[in-house]
């Protein structure tokens, strides 16, 4: 078993490098709980496996796979894409796997943070959450990187970091009651510090409209580099998503990052609004303990949740009306990746995206 540290990573002399550094590869989760996924997940199923197959074309891919599922997923999934039977309660690797340091001499060690599904009991999606709060251990045990468990929930997705000590989250996600509710914001920015290396965060309020994490960051905005942020834009004053981003936008002009620098802020077209059909909600089963899908439910469609791969982004595809003007924004904005749009409405009825789904494993040996 990998070693688990007492000790803090930016004690350590590690960081938390940005998506955009080399990566080793890639880690994802397999869907198949029908009570998110509908159609016993085969929908999903194949939208995972063509953002799988879109990322192993750049860097190696690695799906976590249940016993039950592991033939299904090995015929679905291209030959390069290694599988490894790990059980879990649900697919979001972004969300359950390790957030990687890395230090100077290269080396790899990874966070695990507590998980609840965000948010427990209180407005989390599903119990039980014990597989899922194993996910960390399980990669970095694998990949023999020790270990640093934190004793503070939180999700990937909820933060972003540039890779030069500024960190991106909001607040309706990282002081909501329903994760760490101990902590102040002055504490939660202290772990983040200790645990990322991080020098600075910035704070955006309310994450997309609908998000059912408690507004994940990855959803609204990202670092495209340092120094430039892409954010979810709505230019009706009528849409609830509309307050959301202008005061995104308010608060990141008005920021400096931890270099001191002002931020440059390009904003992205939104999808839709998007709903739910009656007949996606119909083919989700109902479980005690899950969260209840309805027809007609805003779905929280974002074309910030896309993933950067050696060389590549993987953008979700959601509506034809948008698509286009989005792929031609982050083209201009990543002039040395290859775009790739993956169809992603499958993946956002479960609640998420690309970036949700995937998780960076930075270059680096473990130790
Ligand atoms: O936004 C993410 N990082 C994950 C979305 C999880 C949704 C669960 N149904």
């Amino acid at each position: 078993m990998a070693s688990t540290l007492t000790t803090l990573p930016r004690d350590d002399g590690f960081r938390m490098p940005a998506e955009w550094e080399p990566h080793a590869g890639t880690w994802m989760i397999w869907p198949e709980r029908p009570d998110n996924w509908r159609l016993g997940a085969k929908p999903a199923q194949q939208a995972f496996a063509a953002v799988a197959a879109a990322i192993a074309e750049a860097e190696p891919v690695t799906m976590l796979v249940s016993a039950g599922q592991w033939e299904n997923a090995r015929q679905r999934l291209p030959a390069a894409v290694r599988l490894i039977e790990a059980s879990t309660n649900d697919a979001w690797c972004r969300d359950t796997g390790p957030s990687f340091v890395t230090d100077a001499d290269g080396r790899l060690r990874g966070n695990d943070w507590r998980f609840n599904a965000w948010g427990g009991f209180d407005g989390g999606l599903y119990a039980p959450w014990d597989q899922d709060d194993r996910v960390a251990a399980k990669i970095l045990d694998a990949e023999r990187a020790p270990r640093y468990r934190a004793p503070f929930i939180l999700e990937g997705g909820a933060i972003h970091i540039d890779g030069e000590g500024t960190l991106l989250t909001t607040e309706e996600c990282l002081l909501n009651p329903n994760r760490n509710p101990g902590l102040s914001r002055a504490e939660i920015e202290a772990e983040l510090r200790a645990r990322l290396g991080i020098e600075k965060t910035i704070w955006l309020g309310a994450g997309l409209f609908n998000d059912e994490t408690d507004g994940h960051i990855d959803n609204l905005a990202c670092f495209v580099r340092p120094g430039v942020v892409a954010l979810t834009w709505c230019d009706d004053p009528d849409d609830p998503q509309y307050a959301i981003s202008h005061d995104a936008h308010r608060r990141l002009s008005a920021a400096t990052d931890a270099r001191g620098r002002t931020l440059e802020i390009v904003k992205l077209p939104m999808p839709g609004p998007l709903f739910m059909t009656d007949e996606e909600a119909s083919g989700i089963d109902a479980t005690e303990g899950s969260a209840v899908r309805l027809g007609g439910a805003r779905l929280a469609a974002s074309y910030a949740n896309y993933y950067i791969a050696n060389g590549l982004v993987v953008m979700p595809l959601l509506d034809p009306r948008t698509d286009r003007q989005a792929i031609e924004i982050l083209s201009a904005l990543h002039p040395d990746r290859r775009v790739v749009g993956v169809a992603a409405r499958e993946i956002l009825l479960g609640g998420g995206n690309i970036h949700c789904i995937t998780q960076q494993q930075p270059a680096g040996r473990p130790g």
